[in-house]
């Protein structure tokens, strides 16, 4: 049986670990925990300097444990080959300073995780690269914002931290028009609930850190694309700059895909009910949650998505300090910032995570004063929608 013909969950557990350990026979890959790696003779030693496929020569370079993630990866998105990061930022830095040169442009969505954003506004523009920001979720805006040098169209859906969708065979459409690459940021989705390659994306990005490690416990990230721009970039930009994944955080995240599948069940079912929860609670103003009908872009949710994921977020009445209040009352919902955890985590952007930007820019990327947000974990949904009421009865409105 090959790879090719198996289901999504089969691959989660076996793609990428299809071979036992040559040497042991070990079925779970071992963290090779080594920087070097001998060569039997100087010819042997450059022949893996030139060409990496030829044998591992240095673990910055590569290393098996991050082989076996890599192929693990690509095979779940459906993809050519996969590289694997330190984290999900050094994912996102690796492949566009790998594509980018001087004089290009990039038009990405203004909804973007906020170091990603801090790099297209901070730092690619030191090196003569302008960014675009636009909604891309109305693709006219995309279509107006190219330029004879854009180069990558990129975004985020659904969108850290709005929940915002972007109809990503729509944008890819316009960019196939005009000959530009697209990159989707696919982190809230997993590959479990969507597979942006099968509609043409060239890259797909992961934080997995996040839903792919799904335990809290690790850090990396991953591109997923062709095998020959995804080689260029381990050649050039990560081997020569450095954001490699160290192989025990490979490892980690290798043995939380394993469980992928089931864990993004649990995450939607759950989200679903806490969602519903919160839509009917007289305190919240509005849910946004792909899954409900008042998302309103669950039509195309429904059609871009295999299911809705475990990302909610949410505007209590009585703004900046309702938000306050009620993150400072829960309990079992831990006050914290990442997410794709098991545990449940909650946290209010404007006081929190955006606390240094401006409001008036805050506001213009949707994040309202009551915005929270929840990653909804897969204890039990009861206990998690408990926690909540206990901490709204401290909220006055
Ligand atoms: N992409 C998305 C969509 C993210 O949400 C994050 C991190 C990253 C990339 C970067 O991944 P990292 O480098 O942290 O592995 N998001 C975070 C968040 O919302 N709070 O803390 C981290």
């Amino acid at each position: 049986m090959q790879l090719k013909d198996m289901y999504f969950d089969t691959l989660a557990v076996r793609a990428g670990q299809e071979n036992y350990d040559p040497v042991t026979g070990a079925i779970a890959t071992p963290i090779y925990q080594t920087t070097n790696y001998a060569v039997a003779n100087v010819d042997e030693g450059a022949a893996r300097c030139v060409d990496l496929e030829a044998g591992y020569i240095y673990t910055r370079l590569w290393n098996p444990t991050q082989k076996a993630l890599e192929e693990k990866v690509a095979a779940l998105e459906g993809g050519e080959a996969a590289l694997a990061t330190g984290s999900g930022v050094a994912a996102i830095t690796a492949f566009f300073t790998e594509v980018l040169k001087s004089g290009d442009h990039v038009v990405s969505d203004g909804t973007v995780y906020s170091a990603t954003q801090y790099f297209f506004s901070e730092i690619l523009p030191k090196f003569g690269v302008e960014v675009t920001f636009v909604d891309t979720s109305n693709p006219g805006n995309v279509e107006q914002a190219i330029r004879q040098n854009t180069r990558v169209i990129y975004f985020e859906t659904p969108a850290n931290p709005t929940i915002k969708l972007v109809d990503i065979a729509k944008v890819v459409e316009i960019a196939k028009g005009h000959g530009i690459m697209t990159a989707v940021d696919s982190t809230f989705a997993s590959p479990y609930l969507q597979r942006p390659l099968s509609v043409g994306v060239d890259v797909v990005i992961h934080a997995a850190t996040k839903y792919l490690g799904g335990h809290g416990d690790v850090q990396g990230g991953v591109v997923i694309g062709k095998k020959d721009l995804i080689m260029k970039i381990r050649e050039g930009t990560l081997k020569n700059m450095g954001g490699i994944i160290d192989p025990f955080a490979a490892w980690l995240i290798i043995r939380g895909i394993k469980t992928l599948a089931i864990r993004m069940e649990k995450h939607c079912a759950n989200a679903m009910a806490v969602a519903r929860y919160l839509e009917a609670h007289p305190k919240v103003d509005r849910v946004y949650y792909p899954g409900l009908p008042s998302h309103p872009q669950h039509e195309l949710a429904k059609r871009q998505m295999s299911g809705f994921g475990g990302m909610i977020a949410f505007e209590v009445k009585g703004g900046l300090e309702a938000g306050k209040t009620l993150l400072n009352s829960v309990r079992l919902c831990r006050l914290a910032v990442s997410l794709g955890d098991a545990d449940t985590l909650i946290q209010h952007a404007a006081s929190m995570t955006h606390v240094l930007v401006p409001r008036e820019e805050r506001l213009k990327a949707g994040i309202t004063d009551g915005l929270i947000r929840l990653s909804v974990g897969i204890e039990d949904h009861r206990d998690i929608v408990a926690d909540l009421e206990q901490a709204f009865k401290q909220v006055c409105c």
